[in-house]
């Protein structure tokens, strides 16, 4: 069996204790990925120890030569886009289609990443005093821990780690334990196009054991997480306790909203990708689907009959539509919430249990319950899977109350026909994201990413924002006067009389 290995210090190597986990093929348990290293506290201080050698040297490197590394490093993705797709659903088990979008995503991210090299601005305004300038600039902060999920085993590592990395930052990775293969897989992309060696480090292993000595290691300034709000409030509360610079993103229970006067045939495109692309499993993953009264019961019925034709299967087969899920403990997670769902008296329209017809794969029928109150427990906490909770609304009002009566706030969509409920829409749902008349998840590489409420801390990942993350703010004076000129107290020659 092939073992891969942690890249700490320039080199590929073993863990220290010699352990290994293995990593299976979620549509086909039986087909083995590989083995890779169980580490823990002592592999990460050693990579913590040579990423600090790496940042030194490389904060030293001008901005646009680091971007273009990752100008380098769009390229190779792109040059092995189908090759790093096919690896990804292999170990993810999402459909081609989705793991290119994944690789996609990535390679948007590099060549975004590569040219903000050349940008990375700061400020020059107007000193109050005469011959002295003001600047604002950017500093890079040090080693940067990065601890990512499954469902986007590249696209997610790349929004983290780029901006860190042209923001002059070293990092040390760990990728989720499920997609260690493609997290492999970019370090040593990483590495082809130039980066130095110290600049990178990659620990494997479990959250509990090489994601907490992450977390918890003092020379790791900076933590940037995605994955549950459970695991993010641990996260929260060392890095609180230790003075680190955080970003969370964690869970969400996203709507899409339908009024009585959307088209229906878009919505339900919208509604089908939303709820069962990646097999449910998205942060964005439509989770809601909240029906104005007039098309509640019409819709409900296109949407079951486009539900129950979903191919499940092998994401590596043609004409598969979803995947399996993650592993069996999220597949026993599901199930644990279709019995909360019939408990509290939700209709199960269709779905509801293990897809055994689909392979050895942990696989899920897709599943509509309707008749779901705002307050049900399927309409309030994450899932993760292929659930779909169906509340139906009589009023606009009514369809954005419900929405934002959960305690997540990362996505929303409305379908309309009207300019202005679609822009109160934008101004009233309480979302980091709002989609018109589109389904809730798609955000593009480019645009700031992230959610309100419980779904984050306030940070946002992609975009221009991310960058002010992976940085700090150092503001330069000038004084070329060549006299002692004292702010507020030389340029206001008197109180007024
Ligand atoms: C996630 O689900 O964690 O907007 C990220 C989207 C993707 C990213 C999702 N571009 O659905």
């Amino acid at each position: 069996m092939k073992q891969f290995n942690n890249f700490i210090a320039g080199r590929w190597s073993a863990p220290d204790g010699g352990a290994y986990f293995e990593n299976r093929n979620p549509a086909n348990p039986s087909d083995v990925i590989g083995e890779f290293p169980l580490s823990g506290r002592a592999e990460v201080a050693r990579a913590v120890e040579s990423a600090r050698r790496g940042f030194e040297a490389w904060r030293r490197w001008p901005a646009p030569a680091r971007g273009d590394v990752l100008k380098r490093v769009g390229d190779i993705m792109t040059s092995r886009k189908e090759e790093i797709a096919d690896a990804m659903t292999r170990e993810m088990g999402k459909p081609l289609v989705e793991t290119r979008g994944d690789v996609q995503e990535g390679i948007d991210t590099a060549y975004y990443a590569s040219s903000e090299g050349r940008r990375l601005f700061g400020h020059t305004v107007p000193s109050e005093l005469r011959n002295k300038w003001a600047m604002s600039f950017r500093r890079p902060i040090g080693v940067a821990g990065i601890i990512c999920p499954f469902n986007f085993p590249l696209a997610i590592p790349t929004w983290k780690m780029f901006p860190a990395l042209v923001c002059g930052n070293a990092c040390v990775f760990k990728p989720a334990e499920d997609v260690p293969h493609t997290g492999t897989i970019l370090v040593e992309i990483l590495l082809e196009a130039g980066l130095p060696p110290e600049v990178i480090q990659l620990v494997h292993g479990m959250g509990e054991t090489a994601g907490a000595a992450i977390v918890e290691h003092p020379d790791i300034p900076l933590i940037s997480f995605t994955g549950s709000t459970e695991t993010g409030r641990i996260v929260g509360e060392t890095c609180g306790r230790m003075h680190k610079r955080l970003s969370l993103e964690m869970g969400g229970k996203n709507a899409q909203i339908v009024l009585d006067d959307a088209d229906l045939d878009l919505a339900l495109e919208g509604a089908l990708w939303g709820a069962f692309g990646t097999t449910g499993q998205r942060c964005t993953a439509t989770s809601r689907l909240i029906l104005q009264s007039g098309i509640h019961d019409e819709f409900v019925g296109m949407l079951l009959a486009k539900t129950r034709s979903l191919k499940l299967g092998d994401g590596r087969k043609a004409g598969t539509d979803v995947g399996p899920l993650i592993n069996e403990a999220s597949r026993k997670k599901v199930e644990r919430y279709v019995d909360i769902g019939v408990e509290d008296g939700a209709d199960m329209l269709c779905g509801g249990r293990r897809a055994e017809e689909a392979g050895d794969g942990y696989f899920f029928q897709p599943t509509i319950f309707a008749r779901v109150e705002p307050d049900h427990r399927i309409a309030q906490e994450e899932i993760f899977g292929p659930v779909l909770s169906v509340i139906r609304v009589r009023t606009v009002d009514e369809a954005f109350a419900v929405n934002n009566s959960v305690r997540y706030g990362l996505s929303s969509s409305v379908y309309t026909g009207s300019v202005n409920v679609a822009f109160r829409a934008l101004n009233e749902l309480d979302n980091g994201i709002t989609y018109v008349n589109a389904p809730t998840i798609g955000a593009e590489a480019h645009l700031p990413f992230g959610g309100v409420k419980q779904t984050g801390n306030g940070h946002r990942e992609g975009g221009w924002e991310v960058y002010e993350f992976y940085s700090e703010t150092k503001v330069g004076y000038v004084d070329f006067s060549g006299t002692l000129q004292r702010a507020q107290i030389d340029n206001y020659a008197g109180s007024p009389t």
